[in-house]
């Protein structure tokens, strides 16, 4: 009897397990690119084990608190405060969940403050026209 509840228990123990992983392997996979941070676009450690190590960065939060998913609010907001709108930053400016045109990793790290703005040809003309 002792040894049966230890396979139960055992069993209890694995499956738990496997359920964190896929929740988290969900997440990241919400995501319209994550191969380059990984865990870091949303979590302040790579790879967390435990709760009490999966803390989240503001990108993470933001996007728990718009339900786990990615959509066009969540990608129009600027949740590490940077220059770039979390779109940007995950190379899917409007959201839909679809890679931007020639992207195939992220820009830079939606929950970390810095981020390249690049500048295009029109806010280029419109730049300089501040110095005519
Ligand atoms: C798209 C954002 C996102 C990515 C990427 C992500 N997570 Fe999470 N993770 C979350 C959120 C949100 C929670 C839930 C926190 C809460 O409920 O308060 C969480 C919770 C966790 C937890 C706590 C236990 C649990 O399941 O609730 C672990 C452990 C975890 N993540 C590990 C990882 C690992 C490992 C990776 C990378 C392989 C990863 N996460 C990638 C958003 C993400
Ligand atoms: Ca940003
Ligand atoms: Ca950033």
């Amino acid at each position: 009897m002792r040894q049966l509840s230890a396979i139960l228990f055992s069993c209890v123990f694995v499956v738990a397990g496997v359920t964190v992983a896929g929740a988290t392997t969900v997440h990241m996979q919400s995501l319209p690119n994550s191969s380059q941070f990984r865990c870091l676009n949303c979590h302040t450690v790579q790879d967390p084990v435990s709760s009490a190590q999966a803390g989240l960065n503001p990108f993470g939060a933001a996007f728990r608190d718009n339900g786990f998913k990615w959509d066009a609010t969540l990608a129009a907001m600027r949740s590490d405060s940077d220059a770039c709108t979390n779109g940007f930053e995950l190379g899917d400016e409007n959201g839909d969940g679809q890679k931007d045109g020639g992207v195939t990793a992220e820009r830079s790290n939606p929950g970390q403050s810095d981020c390249t703005l690049q500048i295009n040809a029109q806010a280029w003309s419109e730049l300089k026209k501040l110095f005519r």
